[in-house]
């Protein structure tokens, strides 16, 4: 399996208001004694927040997103009667089935506290229909039914996405794509996101995807205010 702060391939960069920070499912099920645990996620809280801080100073646009399921998702295990990690093939769901988490309201489904949400210019939530899943921040799994996050961002004079959190291999990475396909220069903060490596190939797959859809990467020391 590659690891991710290896593929950094972007250079340098100056952070300015044509720029956006996403920052993706940083919440408790996804953090290690959450019900979705992604190994790490519990280290990329402080940085992240110091990236949250900074954006904001410098008039870029930061937003969160909380993956957001009502109870008895489809992507859920329990609803099929499976395991967790169990595979499965179904319009909108898959490749896995996942733990219950992020039911609507819970505090597994609420943002990290040690992050700075008062810089956050807007919170974005997906993966609430009941039947569909939704891996990207811009389109839910069915590749239709868009969030608004592309209007919203482009509205603000946005030209660049520089995306981080959780977890790498779904979130972030369709959140890239999407971001990039939508027309938007969309970068990875490699050491910012933690990947859930379910099934084995997942971060593999996830960065031959993204190399394919022009998503290039940094470190967030790349990164200049
Ligand atoms: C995610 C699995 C299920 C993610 C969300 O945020 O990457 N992964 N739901
Ligand atoms: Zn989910």
């Amino acid at each position: 399996m590659t690891q991710i702060h290896t593929i950094n391939n972007y250079g340098t960069a100056t952070i300015t208001r044509h720029d956006a920070l996403l920052v993706i499912d940083m919440q408790y099920d996804f953090i290690p004694g959450g019900s979705l645990p992604v190994a790490g996620g519990d280290t990329i809280v402080k940085p992240i927040a110091h990236l949250m801080e900074q954006f904001f100073a410098h008039g870029a646009t930061v937003v969160c997103t909380q993956d957001w399921h009502p109870k008895g998702h489809r992507s859920f295990a329990s609803t099929h009667g499976k395991n967790p990690y169990d595979p499965i093939h179904e319009p909108g769901i898959g490749p896995v089935l996942w733990p219950d988490h992020c039911v609507i309201g819970t505090k597994g489904a609420s943002l990290h506290e040690e992050l700075p949400a008062h810089f956050c210019h807007a919170i974005v939530r997906k993966g609430y229909t009941i039947n569909i899943d939704s891996y990207s921040a811009f389109l839910e799994n069915d590749k239709k039914t868009a969030t608004g996050l592309s209007g919203y961002l482009s509205n603000r004079g946005i030209k660049r996405i520089f995306v981080c959190g959780l977890a790498f291999d779904y979130c972030v990475h369709f959140s890239a794509v999407d971001g990039a396909r939508a027309g938007f220069e969309a970068v990875v903060i490699t050491d910012c996101s933690k990947a859930v490596n379910s099934p084995a190939t997942s971060v593999d797959d996830a960065i031959t995807d993204m190399e394919a859809h022009n998503v290039r990467f940094c470190a967030s020391a790349d990164l200049s205010f």
